[in-house]
């Protein structure tokens, strides 16, 4: 009985694989606060991109401070300030209006800030910020000419329910954006997530949803739209999102999502480690690539160094990711594969990590490194 049950698993007598190398980690231990933070607001599994829609409870949560409680019967969201007609809206106010469905590819714009050397201290996430969802909302334009935004108005501030402290400046998480953008066709006001009321987390009962825009513009847990005759210059605008090479660069402000694509590590995983340990043969690498600058244009795939053209699926809508898939014969021993995606920009991955002060948008390529056991 007890060959059957083996003979069913993976041989129990095989010749342990050589260990495979770790993938170089900043000299620094993360600190028990960005633990912490790391734990609250988790990452999507690689393994996620199996799924052209991220399933329920792995898409990433990033929340600077805490998940307020509101009741969706309450709840108001205003619409005021350099308006000709302020709009105080119920939620059944949203969900009279036009209902639109998009599927969105969103990534923290922190995503991959864990592997900088030296490694800014804030979420300290290795890649799996990331996460598809199929969002249903109002657009926010007609609202928006609902209330006659006044000709001097420059930007819209989306102010959320949340509040806290960050680098000793207490605020409300906000947002801007300039009229332009926040007239465009796909901003929405979503109240529901993959076809549920959006999930505590993710900003009930009402969030911004800014497509093609790094996470920190769609504002969770909204509850007021202010339009400004000044440029807005809060903290979570002016200060925090900005690509800076050290304290005294002004930086320019993060703003789109740069070209990312990722795979599914291939194999089996090592459980502290996830070293990857893959059998001999045909292997299917699969993964998902996505730019907030218009459209993947292509992914190929480099194993050991040598790239080649990966296949592209059809793309699901303007701003969700695209599946990409190639074709490997794994041959035993130690392998590297890497992915990297270019968009219709032009834009492509670099190879090496972009370091900045507030380790923003780290588009490198991934790498994943392999053990092939067997023959
Ligand atoms: N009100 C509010 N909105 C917020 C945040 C927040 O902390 N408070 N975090 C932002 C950031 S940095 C990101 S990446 C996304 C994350 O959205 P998710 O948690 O639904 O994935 O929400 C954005 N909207
Ligand atoms: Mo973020």
């Amino acid at each position: 009985m007890r060959a059957k049950i083996t003979a069913q698993h993976r041989p129990q007598h095989h010749t342990p694989p050589a260990p495979v190398p770790v993938p170089p980690t900043p000299a620094a231990p993360v600190s028990r606060d960005e633990l912490i933070l790391g734990l609250r607001n988790h990452e999507a599994p690689l393994e996620s991109l199996r799924w052209p829609v991220t399933p329920p409870g792995m898409h990433y949560v990033l929340t600077h401070f805490d998940v307020p409680e509101i009741d969706p019967v309450s709840w108001r969201l205003t619409i005021g300030g350099a308006v000709e007609h302020p709009l105080t809206l119920t939620l059944s106010d949203l969900q009279r209006k036009p209902r639109r469905t998009l599927t969105v590819t969103l990534e923290c714009a922190g995503n991959g800030r864990s592997r900088l050397d030296p490694r800014p201290v804030s979420q300290p996430w290795d890649l799996g910020g990331f996460g598809t969802a199929e969002w249903i909302g109002t657009p926010l334009a007609p609202l928006l000419a609902e209330a006659g935004l006044s000709p001097d108005a420059v930007d819209l501030v989306f102010a959320g329910e949340d509040r806290g402290v960050q680098e000793g400046v207490e605020h409300q998480y906000a947002r801007s954006l300039t009229v332009a953008e926040a007239m465009a066709d796909d901003v929405l006001l979503a109240y529901e997530m993959d076809g549920r009321p959006l999930p505590p987390q993710h900003g009930f009962p009402v969030r911004l949803l800014v497509p093609g825009w790094y996470g920190m513009a769609s504002v969770k847990w909204l509850r007021s739209i202010t339009a400004s005759t000044e440029p807005f210059a809060g903290y979570q605008q002016a200060v925090a999102y900005r690509y800076q090479q050290d304290a005294d660069d002004d930086g320019t402000p993060v703003s789109r999502i740069r070209v990312r694509s990722l795979m599914v590590p291939p194999g089996i995983p090592d459980f502290l480690t996830r070293r990857r340990i893959v059998d001999a043969g045909p292997t299917m690498l699969r993964g998902r690539a996505w730019s907030g600058d218009g459209h993947v244009a292509r992914v190929e795939v480099a194993v050991d160094g040598a790239w080649a053209e990966a296949h592209l699926d059809a793309a699901d809508g303007a701003f969700a990711w695209v599946g990409w898939s190639f074709p490997w014969v794994a041959t035993p021993g130690a392998h590297t594969l890497a992915v990297r995606a270019t968009d219709s920009s032009g834009a492509v991955q670099p190879l090496e990590t972009p370091w900045n002060l507030r380790g923003m948008g780290n588009n490198a390529v991934q790498v994943v490194e392999v053990e092939v056991r067997g023959g």
